[in-house]
């Protein structure tokens, strides 16, 4: 299997119980996520030598972060131990109407404040096969697009695969913000994944769209920017319970389009990361875009079924829907 890298802000989620609201919660469930944690983890499941290159404070919440990875399998030798603390993110669930919301608490945090020099890249990369990123690293701060910058090019310079997902995160920067940096990254990217928002400086409201805009949209970012591979997913319903997904890929030949899935939601945080690491993999075993969005497409599906961050479904769950197992089907 491959060694796969993967750098990002783990955090601690604060999670109130059931549906209850921020403003009547008494207590919170506690575990840990962060989108490129997430990935790893789901790397980590389907075998694959899966490294997570963070910061983390010194202190037993920095430790217990470290435990939470392990325990999935997550690789932790390039985990940097200082800083003086971890990211928190509080989740209140939506239900029918009202939707999810998230309140971050993450400034200054131990990888925010990370320097380029606490890591070194070169060894982490001469013998990996893939690198994964999003772009919520850089939006942490200015410090942020350095670390990533300097991660991508010792990526390119050790002929690593390179993909990321856009994850626009509008609380964290502009939109102008995430395209000047983005897309300046872009020269080191293989695949990527999301982000038509940013590309089109509108925010889309997803469900509006048909599967010709998504294509549109597609070809314009390859036809304006010049990269090729890119994937996106499909189709969200806006309800908070209930949501169709499919994705669309694009190698500037052909489109591929992924069978889609109507799920009742359990959990939807980490459903996109769990499309990524699907997709990964998918990349990484079958080496062609089509089952890999297939593979990708029905993790993020079954992820909508797992409370927590991670997607804890296994290769075989996910080649049992992707194979059309009824006994799989999501409703
Ligand atoms: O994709 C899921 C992430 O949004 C969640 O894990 C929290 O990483 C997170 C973030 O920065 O929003």
């Amino acid at each position: 299997m491959a060694k796969v890298v993967t750098m990002g802000e783990i955090m601690l989620r604060l999670k109130t119980p059931g549906h209850s609201r921020f403003v009547q919660t008494g207590s919170f469930e506690v575990i840990f996520g962060g989108s490129e944690a997430n990935v790893a983890v789901a790397l980590a499941h389907y075998g694959h030598q899966s490294y997570y290159v963070s910061k983390l404070p010194h202190h037993e919440i920095g430790q217990s972060a470290i435990n939470h990875l392990r325990q999935y399998g997550v690789k932790h030798d390039y985990i940097v131990r200082g800083g003086n603390r971890i990211g928190i993110y509080f989740l209140e669930a939506g239900a029918s109407m009202r939707p999810s919301k998230v309140i971050y608490d993450r400034a200054q945090s131990a990888i925010a404040e990370a320097d380029v020099n606490d890591f070194d890249f070169d060894s982490i990369f001469k013998d990996a096969d893939w690198f994964h990123f999003s772009g919520i690293t850089p939006a942490l701060c200015e410090k942020a697009v350095l670390l990533t910058e300097a991660a991508l090019k010792a990526a390119k310079r050790h002929n690593v695969m390179v993909s990321v997902d856009i994850n626009y995160r509008k609380s964290l920067w502009t939109i102008d913000e995430a395209r000047e940096t983005m897309i300046r990254f872009m020269q080191y990217v293989d695949y990527c994944i999301g982000g038509t928002e940013l590309f089109f400086n509108t925010i889309h409201r997803k469900e509006e769209l048909t599967v010709d805009d998504y294509k549109q949209m597609l070809k314009g970012i390859h036809d304006q920017f010049g990269f090729t591979n890119l994937v996106t997913t499909l189709r969200e319903t806006q309800t908070a319970s209930n949501h169709t997904i499919g994705a669309l890929g694009y190698d500037g030949i052909d489109f591929y389009q992924s069978k889609d899935y109507t799920i009742q939601i359990v959990d939807r945080v980490g459903s996109g990361d769990a499309f990524a690491g699907g997709f990964i993999h998918g990349l990484l075993t079958k080496n062609n875009l089509q089952d890999a969005l297939e593979f990708g497409i029905a993790a993020g599906a079954l992820k909508h079924t797992v409370p927590g961050d991670f997607n804890l479904v296994s290769e075989e769950e996910i080649n049992r829907l992707v194979e059309g197992d009824s006994s799989l089907r999501i409703q």
